[in-house]
């Protein structure tokens, strides 16, 4: 890894954006492993485990997910899972290497009873000595303050697509909700995971806009998940068109290049992906996924899968301590 400065940038125009997206592929990759490798160990992987804790009924209407109420996935709603359950799939996630626990919960937000419910959860998977990270849909300032105060590491909240593509895909709540949450999360000191979906039907130009959106926010999310459509039978967009894998990876590369110190995660959609895609992502500059064999609600490939993925292309996890970036 060698340390060179680099200029954050917050001021990405749609035309930049757009000619990264447009270049020569081998002209693109080279870019973003260069300044992948000038940041990061190029091969080490930051593995998370995600932990749905409240599955399924959610009021959103999201177009892409199984857990809305508004679909019929024939998924079993469930309650808010009891910690002693939630602990035993923390104590096997870091058993397997994850230096990370991800709970998420299938709410528009949470009361400030839930809250207090998983602020507990948090306390005792801390305990652990594993990170932690939250999904639990919009936060109030305060909420997110709690949040920081119990030590949560990340919160996730995802701006899903572009501005202009949004209102095809979610109407139940609108962008600047999302935007308000955002800032709320990072005004209270904590690590933003924020990224989006692929694959919903949206245009170049609506990837190339979301990613102007993530690049531009006042600073850069630490950890930007780069999901793939996962299609679920039942909701609207089940038979939406796959994304072209090229396109993807040509996705994971221009993130790279906007947000060079920030964690690419190579998020949902990697069960139906070759192991050639992801080595491709893994070199334009994705250094982090979900590992074990459930998303939240979706499967994700055999723990076996992976590691031998990782064998073959000399992958490692990433330690708890060696994921900070350098800033000169
Ligand atoms: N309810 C909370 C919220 O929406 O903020 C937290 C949980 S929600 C399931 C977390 C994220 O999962 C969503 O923002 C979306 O980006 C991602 N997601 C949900 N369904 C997906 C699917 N079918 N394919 C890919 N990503 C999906
Ligand atoms: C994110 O960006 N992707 C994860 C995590 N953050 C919470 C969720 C993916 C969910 C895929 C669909 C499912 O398994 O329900
Ligand atoms: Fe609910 Fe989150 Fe799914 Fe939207 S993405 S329906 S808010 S669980």
């Amino acid at each position: 890894m060698t340390e060179i400065a680099t200029q954050l940038r917050h001021d990405w125009s749609l035309g930049e954006i757009n000619a990264l997206f447009d270049a020569p592929f081998n002209d693109l990759l080279f870019r973003a492993h260069t300044l992948h490798r000038a940041q990061h160990d190029p091969n080490a992987v930051q593995i998370s485990t995600l932990l749905s804790i409240k599955t399924g009924a959610c009021p959103e209407d999201c177009a892409y997910c199984p857990q809305s109420s508004h679909y019929d996935t024939g998924l079993d709603r469930e309650r808010l899972l009891p910690l002693n359950q939630i602990l035993e799939h923390a104590q096997a996630a870091k058993a397997t290497g994850a230096s990370r626990f991800c709970m998420g919960a299938a709410w528009r937000n949470p009361t400030d009873k839930q809250l207090d419910k998983v602020i507990e959860m948090i306390q005792a998977v801390k305990d652990q000595g594993l990170e932690t990270c939250v999904t639990l849909g919009m936060l109030s300032q305060q909420q997110a303050q709690r949040l920081k105060q119990v030590g949560l590491d990340y919160y996730n909240h995802n701006l899903d697509t572009s501005p202009e593509f949004y209102g095809d895909i979610i109407t139940t709540r609108d962008y600047q909700d999302r935007l308000d949450t955002l800032e709320h999360v990072r005004d209270a000191q904590l690590n933003v995971c924020c990224g989006g979906i692929v694959g919903m039907g949206e245009s170049q130009q609506d990837r190339a806009s979301l990613l102007q959106q993530l690049a531009n926010l006042p600073n850069h999310p630490e950890s930007v998940p780069i999901n793939m459509l996962v299609h679920v039978e039942g909701t609207p967009l089940f038979s939406a068109e796959p994304l072209d894998s090229i396109e993807f990876v040509r996705t994971i590369a221009v993130a790279r290049i906007l947000m060079p110190l920030s964690m690419v995660r190579l998020s949902a959609g990697r069960e139906n992906m070759s192991k050639e895609t992801q080595a491709l992502c893994f070199f334009a500059g994705a250094n982090s996924i979900f590992y074990g064999e459930k998303l939240l609600t979706t499967p994700n490939p055999e723990a076996a899968q992976d590691e031998a993925l990782f064998q073959q292309l000399g992958l490692r996890p990433m330690g708890n301590n060696d994921n900070v970036p350098v800033v000169v």
